[in-house]
């Protein structure tokens, strides 16, 4: 074919299938159009494509380029027409949509209440100087009870008390120790952790998951969290501790909270107290304290004529609880949405 003939039949089809798509009243006319212009079998387009083959060598260049134009303008005038007809064959619209209504939220998923709960303490604590330091949730005797002078026969070791794991230690500064390992009760253990690695004067916070086999009820679970506070320098007393622990209650419950001590007995603190928050009305229990004892200073190499401090070790869930009037510990580990999306 020459090509002044094949361009010709362009020009022709062109206004013909351009003038066909615009002139299409509706979405069945259009697919008629589109099977005969545009059509993969035998459409105008596919038999004029078959043409280029008949024309001579020298002029396809040209041949070609006109050929790709035509095909972009069939395609513009069948995508404008269905355009104009609401999408053409693809037409999901659904005249009943309102664009103007409010969407459905997608929910997003936040962050766990107790969670939420260690960043604020460690936020408040952060301010007052205190870093946090960490330490691992499986333990050896000598870190969960020797360092902290609880002796082999303390009612505290009975693995009636303990998670014990079958399993042998392998850490080496498990010193002395039988080669058991347990779940960490207390998170007291990083207190040694840290003075056996660190020289005075120290003053961190750890956070972190403790196991007891307790049962189950309005205020105790097998696993939990505790803070465990530590303040080691020079000339350091109760009246420290007992300020420490009242600027974090005031901060974290809000209004003036008052402190109260409670002579105690923890092993490795003397004196030892329990500690109560005054808050809506009431005395409240949220953990133990006391100064580190000098067997325990004795146990990570600190001379405790030199060197004084203080501790205290505060149940993380109870302190949620009372600060967002929660009465059941348990909800907070129910897994249920309901619950948890309130915070
Ligand atoms: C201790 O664990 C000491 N290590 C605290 C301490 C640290 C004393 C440093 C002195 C110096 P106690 O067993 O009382 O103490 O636990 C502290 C807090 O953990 C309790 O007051 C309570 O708030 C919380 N707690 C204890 N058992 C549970 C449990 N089963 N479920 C939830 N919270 C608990």
């Amino acid at each position: 074919m020459s090509l002044q003939k094949f361009l010709a039949t362009l020009d022709t089809l062109e206004s013909e299938a351009t003038g066909a798509f615009d002139a299409a009243a509706d979405a069945d006319a259009l697919e008629a159009n589109r099977v005969r212009y545009l059509g993969q079998k035998s459409g105008a387009l596919k038999e004029v494509q078959q043409q280029m083959g008949s024309i001579d060598k020298v002029d396809r260049p040209t041949a070609g380029k006109r050929l790709n134009q035509f095909k972009s303008s069939l395609q513009a005038a069948f995508d404008a027409s269905k355009e104009r007809l609401g999408g053409g064959e693809d037409s999901s619209f659904d005249p009943t949509f309102d664009p103007t209504l409010p969407g459905t939220r997608p929910r997003v998923g936040h962050v766990h209440p107790i969670t939420q709960t260690i960043s604020h303490l460690m936020e408040i604590m952060g301010r007052m100087g205190f870093e946090a330091a960490e330490g691992p949730e499986v333990e050896d005797p000598w870190h969960n009870f020797v360092a902290l002078n609880i002796p082999q026969d303390h009612p505290a070791r009975d693995p009636l008390d303990n998670f014990y794991l079958a399993t042998a230690a392998t850490n080496s500064d498990d010193q002395g120790g039988d080669g058991s390992q347990l779940l960490r009760s207390q998170t007291s253990t990083v207190q040694i952790r840290v003075m056996a690695q660190n020289p005075p004067p120290i003053r961190i916070i750890s956070l972190g998951r403790v196991y007891r086999p307790d049962d189950p009820d309005a205020t105790h679970f097998p696993m939990f969290h505790q803070m465990e506070g530590l303040l080691v320098d020079e000339h350091v007393t109760m009246a420290n501790l007992k300020t420490v622990l009242r600027v974090f209650a005031t901060n974290y419950l809000g209004g003036d909270v008052p402190i109260r001590f409670r002579p105690s007995f923890f092993p490795f603190t003397e004196p030892s107290v329990e500690v109560d928050f005054f808050w809506n009305d009431n005395w409240v229990e949220f953990g133990g304290a006391g100064m580190v004892d000098p067997a325990v200073f004795e146990a990570v190499g600190y001379d405790p004529e030199k060197v004084s401090g203080f501790a205290f070790g505060l149940g993380v869930e109870r302190l949620c609880m009372r600060r967002h009037g929660v009465t059941d510990i348990r909800d907070l580990y129910s897994g249920d949405l309901r619950f948890l999306r309130q915070f």
